[in-house]
C-alpha cells in the first residue's frame, strides 16, 4: 500500500493505492505505521510523506468509509487505524513533511494538520468531511485544526466540509508553502535534506517538547464524559447511519437530525 525509499538521512513514504484513492484503509494504516517504525530503527532524520498519482488527482481520499462501524461503536475511537497513525506521526523523533498534489479529504486532512511542515502545488485542496458522514470527529482531530488555524476558519471547515484550494490553504495556514507543482518535490527535498544538517537530538526533543505543550491542556472527568456523550448521541444516530448508506449507493445522504 506504501512505497518507500531512502535518499541518506531523509525516508520518503508515498501512499500507493491507487484503486481507493489512497483511502486510509487498516492495510493503508498498517503499511504506514510500519514505515515510520522502519525509518526510525534505520535512524531516518526526516520523512516526506507524499502520495503517487492516480486517475482522480486525490492525494488522498481519507478514512475508508467502508472500515467505519456500523454498530454501536465509535468511529475514530482511540484504536481506529486513523487515530493510531496521527500518534505515528507526532511521536516519530523527527520532522514528518507532506508534499501535496491532488485533494485530500477528511482522515487525511487530519493527517496533515498533524505532520510538522506542509508543502503543496497548486492543484491541491483540503477538506474535512464528518458533516458529510453524520460523524461527530472526535476532540484530539479538532484540536489539530485549532492548533493550525484560526478557530473561523477551522469551523467554516468543519461546518461547510467543502474543499480549500491552494491559495486559500496557504493564506490560513494549511500549509507552509504553495510552489508551483514542477518545484513541489525540489522544494520539499531541498527543506528535508537541509533539516537532516542540523542536530538531530535537539530537533527531536524540540518536537517533542511542542508535542507536550500542544496537548497539555488538561480535560476535566466531567468535560471528558460530556464530550463522549456528545459523540455517542451523534454516531448511535439515524444520521450517522444514513451517511455510510448513503455513499455505499453513492447518492447524497438525507439528513434529518435525528
Ligand atoms: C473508501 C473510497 C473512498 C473512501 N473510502 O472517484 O473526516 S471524516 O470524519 O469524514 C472521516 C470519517 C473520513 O475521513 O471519511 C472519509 C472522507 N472522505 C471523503 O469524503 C471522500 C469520499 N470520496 C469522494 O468524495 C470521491 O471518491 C472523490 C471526490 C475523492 C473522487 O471522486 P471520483 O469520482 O474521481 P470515485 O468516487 O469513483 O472513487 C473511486 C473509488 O474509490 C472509492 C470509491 O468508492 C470508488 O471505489 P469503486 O470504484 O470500487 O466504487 N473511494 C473513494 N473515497 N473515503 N473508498
Ligand atoms: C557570542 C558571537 C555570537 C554569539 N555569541 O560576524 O537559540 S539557541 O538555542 O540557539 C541559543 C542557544 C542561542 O541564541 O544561540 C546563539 C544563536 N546565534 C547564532 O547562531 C548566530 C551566531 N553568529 C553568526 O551566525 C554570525 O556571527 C552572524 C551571521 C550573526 C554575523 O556574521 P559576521 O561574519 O558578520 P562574525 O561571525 O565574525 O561575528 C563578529 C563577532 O561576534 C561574535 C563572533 O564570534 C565574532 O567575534 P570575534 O570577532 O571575536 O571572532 N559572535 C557572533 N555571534 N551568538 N559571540
Amino acid at each position: 500500500m506504501v512505497k518507500t525509499e531512502i535518499h541518506t538521512h531523509v525516508g520518503i513514504i508515498s501512499l500507493n493505492h491507487p484503486e481507493k484513492l489512497n483511502a486510509l484503509s487498516r492495510e493503508m494504516v498498517h503499511d504506514l505505521v510500519a514505515a515510520f517504525e522502519s525509518f526510525k530503527a534505520d535512524g531516518i532524520r526526516v520523512i516526506i510523506l507524499k502520495a503517487e498519482p492516480n486517475k482522480s488527482n486525490v492525494w488522498s481520499a481519507g478514512h475508508f468509509i467502508p472500515d467505519l462501524p456500523e454498530d454501536h461503536e465509535d468511529p475514530l475511537g482511540y484504536n481506529d487505524p486513523l487515530e493510531v497513525l496521527l500518534r505515528s506521526i507526532q511521536r516519530y523523533p523527527g520532522p514528518v513533511l507532506t508534499q501535496v498534489h491532488g485533494s485530500v479529504w477528511g482522515g487525511a486532512c487530519d493527517l496533515i494538520m498533524t505532520t510538522d511542515i506542509s508543502i503543496c502545488d497548486p492543484t491541491a485542496t483540503f477538506a474535512i468531511t464528518p458533516a458529510k458522514l453524520g460523524v461527530p470527529y472526535n476532540a484530539s482531530g479538532i484540536g489539530h485544526f485549532i492548533a493550525r488555524l484560526g478557530t473561523n476558519q477551522a469551523k467554516e471547515m468543519f461546518f461547510t466540509a467543502r474543499p480549500v484550494d491552494a491559495i486559500t490553504a496557504e493564506k490560513w495556514g494549511i500549509v507552509n508553502h504553495l510552489v508551483e507543482e514542477d518545484q513541489l518535490e525540489p522544494y520539499t527535498m531541498e527543506m528535508a535534506q537541509h533539516i537532516t544538517t542540523l542536530s538531530p537530538l535537539s530537533i527531536h526533543v524540540i518536537k517533542e517538547q511542542f508535542r507536550i505543550l500542544a496537548n497539555s491542556q488538561a480535560l476535566s472527568a466531567d468535560v471528558f464524559e460530556k464530550i463522549e456523550g456528545l459523540r455517542t448521541m451523534v454516531w448511535e444516530s439515524k444520521d450517522y447511519h444514513e451517511g455510510l448508506k448513503a455513499f455505499r449507493e453513492k447518492r447524497k445522504p438525507d439528513f434529518t437530525g435525528e
